[in-house]
């Protein structure tokens, strides 16, 4: 199996981690220069028309696209350790979190990068107001982690998860828009120590 990616795209990150959590390793990776546009190319789109990485190459030369489906797909096939819940309420919470750190957190950072940075400018408009009111709303999501975390171990309960490897990139990559776990934030310092401690960070 193949993934297509780049290895500084947090989408990619989050799938690395993923699988790194899951411990497989039979993955060849194909590096894309995503500035360059790679990624916009036909041939590109003919694996996944929207132009987005991660794509993943299975064995019978389909293609699999959107991060958390090809989570979804492993967590299937390699079940243990369960990243995306077991019992059907633990599946449910783990989703929302997964979803609430990636619709409130995760997109609005990239749309603060883009429209604040013109980063992809020759594919896209960016609309500098607009990022900066997403930087904006990016920001009130820190809170709302520290305040949740401060009675649960992890973001999704008391085992780490998808709704976990979700948050970390998303803050380790809000670098680029200057924004920062605050000293004040203790209980979001104590998780991301954490998280940052596991090997899979490294991937
Ligand atoms: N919802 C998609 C988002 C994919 C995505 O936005 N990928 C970014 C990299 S992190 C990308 O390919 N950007 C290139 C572009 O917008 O041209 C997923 O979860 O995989």
């Amino acid at each position: 199996m193949k993934i297509f990616e780049e290895k500084i795209a947090p989408n990619a990150r989050r799938v690395r981690m993923f699988l790194a959590e899951k411990s497989i390793s039979d993955i060849e990776y194909v590096q894309l220069d995503l500035q360059k546009g790679d990624n916009v190319s036909k041939e590109f789109k003919q694996m996944n028309p929207l132009a987005k990485i991660p794509v993943m190459e299975l064995e019978d030369g389909s293609y699999l696209s959107e991060s958390v489906a090809i989570c979804r797909y492993f967590e299937a096939v390699k079940p243990s350790p369960s990243l995306m819940g077991e019992s059907p309420l633990q599946q449910a919470n783990i989703e929302m979190w997964q979803r609430r750190c990636e619709l409130y957190f995760m997109n609005l950072i990239g749309m603060g990068f883009q429209h604040c940075s013109g980063f992809f400018a020759d594919r896209m408009t960016p609309v500098p107001v607009w990022g900066q009111e997403c930087v904006k709303d990016a920001s009130k999501f820190m809170p709302l982690l520290n305040d949740h975390l401060a009675n649960s171990e992890y973001i999704a309960g008391d085992t780490f998860s998808i709704a976990d490897i979700t948050a970390f990139v998303s803050i380790d990559f809000a670098r680029v828009i200057k924004l920062r776990i605050g000293d004040e934030y203790t209980h979001l310092l104590r998780w991301y120590k954490q998280v940052n401690s596991r090997p899979s960070a490294r991937a």
